[in-house]
């Protein structure tokens, strides 16, 4: 399997503890193998799955310590408008591609750039599984970084793209690692983007105070 992994964040180990398992929506087109993810990582087995009507919705725990709610939600094109509604208050998206399906890239761009447009995601990080590596003809993760177009994300969302197998059950525990940094660094960010404003504000407000005494 490939192993050149996409990053755009960079490397730390801080922790994050939170009470509450992180919400997670998981989305990409039909059968790129989000199902197969999910029951890879609750099951730690291969289960053969039919195409989700609705969604389904598991509590896993990658490692200790970690908990991720994740909701997979049918990736059908009649599905795809409901994929918003799940992204409220979400820690993470994790967006599946079928690395071997080349002609449905453009159209996983798409939807991919789609979602990420809705202001309630906040900068939220993605993890791009880049699925069914174990499969001779699959594309290179940094094939499918550049095909879906992520660097256009920089300014706005950390990325991260991992190969993964969910029939041999690779690259899905390093994903949901990466993942979980990524959560971190963004949290940190959004907290010190939030300590500045409020400083910036206090500053602006004293000037104010100042000429009115002047
Ligand atoms: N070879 C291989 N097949 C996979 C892999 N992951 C999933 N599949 C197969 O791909 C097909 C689709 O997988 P699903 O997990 O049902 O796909 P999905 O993204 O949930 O599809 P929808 O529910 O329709 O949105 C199934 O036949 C899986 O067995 C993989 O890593 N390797
Ligand atoms: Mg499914």
């Amino acid at each position: 399997m490939g192993n050149v992994v996409v990053l755009s964040f960079r490397r730390f180990r801080p922790m994050l503890k939170l009470k509450r398992p992180f919400h997670v929506v998981m989305v990409g087109l039909d059968k790129s193998g989000k199902t197969a993810i999910l029951y890879r990582s609750k099951l730690r087995e291969f289960v053969k799955t039919v195409s989700t009507t609705a969604f389904n919705v598991e509590t896993i725990r990658p490692f200790k310590g970690v908990r991720y709610k994740v909701w997979d939600i049918a990736g059908r094109e009649q599905n795809r408008p409901l994929w918003k509604a799940y992204v409220r208050h979400t820690d993470a998206i994790i967006f599946v591609v079928d690395s071997t399906n080349e002609s449905r890239l453009d159209e996983a761009k798409e939807e991919l750039f789609n979602i990420l447009n809705c202001a309630q995601l906040n900068g939220a990080p993605v993890l791009v599984f880049a699925n069914k590596q174990d499969l001779p003809n699959a594309l290179s993760p940094r094939e499918i970084a550049t095909r879906l177009c992520l660097h256009d994300l920089n300014s706005r969302h950390l990325w991260y793209v991992q190969p993964s197998s969910a029939l041999l059950g690779e690259g899905i525990p390093d994903g949901l690692r990466g993942l979980y940094e990524m959560i971190v660094q963004w949290k940190l960010d959004l907290k010190r983007a939030k300590a500045s404003r409020k400083r910036k504000s206090l500053a602006a407000s004293r000037t104010n105070s100042i000429n009115n005494i002047l």
